[in-house]
């Protein structure tokens, strides 16, 4: 096909190091859904396309990761895998998978010498397990949502970072919903803190993902230069299930810079794609310079894990719809479990925008 433009994709080439056994799941310990080959099919189908180009992230540093998560998590996430494995040289087989949380009442400003309660304190669920190599795969994909915003802070009208593990479930100082570090939110944050000379002053996120992104919204509650979107499955019963309700609006100086439309399961693409139309509307009433997209395709009619009946072809017209809002945007890969699909749902969002 004939590009107008090309699109620079920054793909993770470390992200099969982040590859959970186990999750857990209704007492049981079940396969992890969130698998390598995600990120793999969306590289083939880019590639068989010929959609643009597609690079390893450049590096950013610890600066681009502070402006968004605490240096206590962040130096957690780091030494995690050695402390895991100080305790026990048989731990290096397992999976660190939390236990132990501090939930309503207890203390969260005292980080515990413990390495259970450790966990406990920077986690949100038991569905999240951490492994040798996810510090170097989410630190990998964090350089990818950076590289993709400075491309686009560059004068590139879209850039697509291609990485797992994903992030939007991941707040300030906590880990899961399969997610560290908080690829749109750094993002956003990179395109203000540089975005200053091209005019950039306030930025959209827009997530499309079927879950709720509890940690991107948690994260720019009360600013006023972040608008927060999301359409995604009723949290009454839908994963994060502990926010994404219609009546979360913004706090403080932040109030009515976030917008919730949560959609009950067995939503079809006509009714998913008027609360896209009333998100962008927003968006542009926001006066956003800038926009962020957490692309995650798990409202797919097949994805195992989630309830809305998007069809592949309706991707398609997902991207056309992005592209028509006018605004520089960087894509940023998150959720979709049907996995031998993933990669044309996926790229039929890129190629509608193209
Ligand atoms: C519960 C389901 C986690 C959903 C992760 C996701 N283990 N978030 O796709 O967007
Ligand atoms: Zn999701």
């Amino acid at each position: 096909m004939a590009l107008k433009y090309p699109m620079k994709t920054f793909y993770n080439h470390l992200h099969a190091q982040h590859q959970g056994k186990f999750e857990m799941f209704r007492g049981a310990l079940v396969p992890c859904y969130e698998v390598p080959a995600r990120a793999d099919h969306v590289l083939a189908e880019l590639q068989r396309r010929k959609l643009g180009t597609v690079q390893p992230p450049l590096p950013f540093d610890d600066a681009a990761l502070t402006a968004i998560h605490s240096p206590r998590y962040l130096n957690f996430l780091a030494t995690a895998w050695d402390q895991w494995v100080a305790l026990d040289p048989a731990n290096a087989e397992r999976d660190i998978l939390p236990s132990v949380w501090a939930t309503r009442t207890f203390r969260t400003d005292i980080e515990p010498d413990n390495f259970s309660a450790k966990v406990g304190l920077y986690s949100s669920d038991a569905g999240t397990p951490f492994t040798s190599g996810t510090w170097v795969a989410a630190r990998a994909g964090a350089d990818c949502a950076l590289s993709a915003t400075q491309a686009v802070l560059a004068g590139d009208r879209a850039a697509f970072a291609l990485s797992r593990p994903p992030g939007h479930h991941a707040g300030m100082d906590f880990f899961g919903g399969y997610c560290f570090l908080n690829n749109a939110a750094l993002a956003a944050q990179h395109l203000l803190n540089q975005g200053k000379a091209a005019g950039i002053k306030k930025v959209a996120i827009l997530d499309v993902d079927y879950h709720h992104g509890n940690g991107t919204q948690a994260i720019f509650y009360d600013r006023p230069d972040v608008f927060y979107a999301s359409i995604h499955g009723d949290p009454r019963t839908e994963f994060p299930f502990f926010l994404g309700y219609a009546d979360e609006m913004g706090a403080g100086a932040g109030l009515g810079a976030n917008l919730n439309i949560p959609l009950p399961r067995g939503t079809d693409f006509a009714r998913w794609s008027a609360a896209l139309e009333h998100a962008l509307q927003a968006i542009t009433h926001f006066g956003a310079d800038a926009l962020v997209v957490s692309l995650g395709v798990d409202t797919f009619e097949g994805d195992p894990i989630s309830g809305f009946t998007l069809k592949s072809a309706d991707y398609l017209a997902v991207g056309q719809r992005l592209a028509a809002a006018g605004l520089p945007t960087v894509l940023v890969f998150e959720g979709g479990y049907a996995v031998a699909d993933v990669g044309v749902n996926a790229v039929n969002v890129v190629e509608g925008f193209l």
